[in-house]
């Protein structure tokens, strides 16, 4: 640790939920006081009342509060804090954000807004992950500018292919053409799509994969050129591209195969000249990889990437913002045992509609291997203007087998009422035969399970 620095004086929270509270928690494990933001819907939150101070920065709507930069500045400079966490969402990767940030002297605890820019766009993001020397699926070279470009470079890919948007991300404005003559019509709709959603219509394609793994390596580096990589997470259950259920390592990967992944993402990592936590995602079919995405923030799956390794995600993270060295070398890196993580949202476990509301009994589980990063309370009302995600249920075993039994255990203990929650569902997944060989792909969820339940 390097003595010299001084500790950042007071950490602003620009965000809510799980991600406002265990932000929280590693600048009190740090001894830094914090700053929570809320809306006026957010005033019995628990990142408000678990804060050192809470600034209320405008109306329950995200554009006019946790979205509102200016309001976000404001309370960083009334409350004097000197550092800014984004948290996940919300702002956490808008460079504009950043480079403001940053101009009114506050540190960003994020990478750089260069970066966050270069990676937000997904054509310069592949760009830059093939002059870092990660796999690519096989695609255009850049924006597709006409349809007539469109069908040379799909002739050239071979068909199906799918078209992205350069804006989008997360599975939004995609489109998929299995011949050439559907690509006209999937062209012309991803375009408005991207346009209506993001302001922007450049478009890309690639060679369309029909039945990969969602796999995403996270990596970490410091501002003197150390990087590290903290092995995977296998994120392939997925519902309208929201994660459901998350485990950590994949259980299709070789020893062989994440050890390959995992220095290829570090080594990347380093080229890109990248600061702070980092996720690399790729798509994994028939044993190989193919980088999509690279998210600049902190993930909402990070927990179970810090059960396997023992490390604090967070207090590395904001110590790396604060000039502060990675002491681990890659070598003092530890992988023990596996860990799941149930996202349980605040909707129904059949038709996933949202159920906001006032939680009577909140009964979490507990005992060996049990984590439970919950935002709600007994008395609580989960309001309805944000996403639906209200606990998250972490567990570790010494194996996989161990930590699905022991999932299966906290989940029969776990009571949350009278609202919906996804428990129910996770009972049914944690119990599944493919669930339990690691036998499934990103469409195993939507096209396997949830037509059966
Ligand atoms: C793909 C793909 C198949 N082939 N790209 C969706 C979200 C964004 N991260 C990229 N996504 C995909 N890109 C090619 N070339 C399939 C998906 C995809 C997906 C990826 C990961 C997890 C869930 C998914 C659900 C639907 C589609």
């Amino acid at each position: 640790m390097k003595t010299d620095i001084k500790p950042f004086k007071k950490i602003l929270i620009a965000n809510r939920g799980d991600v406002a509270l265990r932000v929280l928690r590693a600048a009190r494990d740090l001894k830094i006081p914090t700053v929570s933001v809320h809306s006026s819907a957010d005033n019995e939150a628990m990142h408000v009342k678990l804060a050192d101070e809470s600034v209320c920065i405008g109306p329950a709507k995200s554009s006019d509060s946790y979205l509102n930069i200016q309001a976000l500045i404001s309370a960083a400079l009334l409350t004097g804090a000197d550092a800014i966490h984004p948290g996940v969402g919300f702002l956490s990767e808008n460079a504009d954000f950043a480079e403001i940030v940053k101009a009114h002297g506050i540190t960003f605890i994020g990478p750089s807004p260069e970066h966050i820019r270069t990676m937000g766009d997904k054509v310069s993001a592949k760009k830059a992950a093939k002059n870092a020397g990660l796999p690519l699926v096989p695609g255009s070279d850049g924006a597709i500018e006409s349809i007539e470009h469109a069908k040379k470079e799909a002739l050239k890919i071979g068909y199906p292919i799918i078209i992205k948007a350069a804006s989008g991300g997360g599975g939004r404005g995609m489109k998929v053409a299995n011949t050439e003559t559907e690509l006209p019509e999937a062209f012309g709709s991803a375009r408005s799509e991207a346009k209506a959603a993001f302001g922007d219509d450049t478009v890309y394609i690639e060679k369309y994969l029909k039945n990969p793994r969602h796999i995403e390596v996270q990596v970490f580096a410091d501002s003197y050129g150390n990087v590290i990589h903290l092995g995977e997470r296998e994120c392939s259950i997925q519902r309208r591209h929201q994660k459901l259920f998350e485990e950590c390592p994949s259980p299709a990967l070789s020893v062989k195969e994440r050890q390959i992944i995992g220095e290829l993402s570090s080594n990347a990592t380093k080229q890109l000249g990248y600061l702070g936590l980092g996720t690399i995602e790729y798509l994994y079919e028939n044993g190989e990889f193919y980088f999509i995405e690279m998210n600049t923030r902190l993930q909402v799956e990070h927990p179970i990437t810090e059960m396997v390794t023992g490390l604090d995600l967070v207090c590395e993270q904001i110590k790396i913002a604060n000039g502060q060295k990675i002491t681990l070398k890659q070598k003092d890196v530890v992988f023990n045992g596996h860990a799941i993580e149930c996202r349980i949202n605040a909707e129904s476990p059949e038709t996933f509609i949202p159920s906001p509301g006032k939680i009577n009994t909140f009964h979490p589980p507990g005992g060996p291997g049990i984590r439970v990063d919950s935002t709600v309370y007994q008395g609580y009302e989960v309001p309805p203007f944000y996403d639906s995600l209200i606990t998250k249920l972490i567990v570790y075993g010494k194996d996989r087998e161990n930590c699905l039994l022991r999932t299966q255990r906290a989940l029969d203990e776990f009571i949350i009422e009278p609202i919906d929650t996804s428990i129910e569902l996770h009972k049914k997944l944690i119990c599944n035969e493919d669930i339990k060989r690691g036998e499934y792909s990103i469409k195993w969820l939507e096209e396997k399970f949830l037509p059966n339940l």
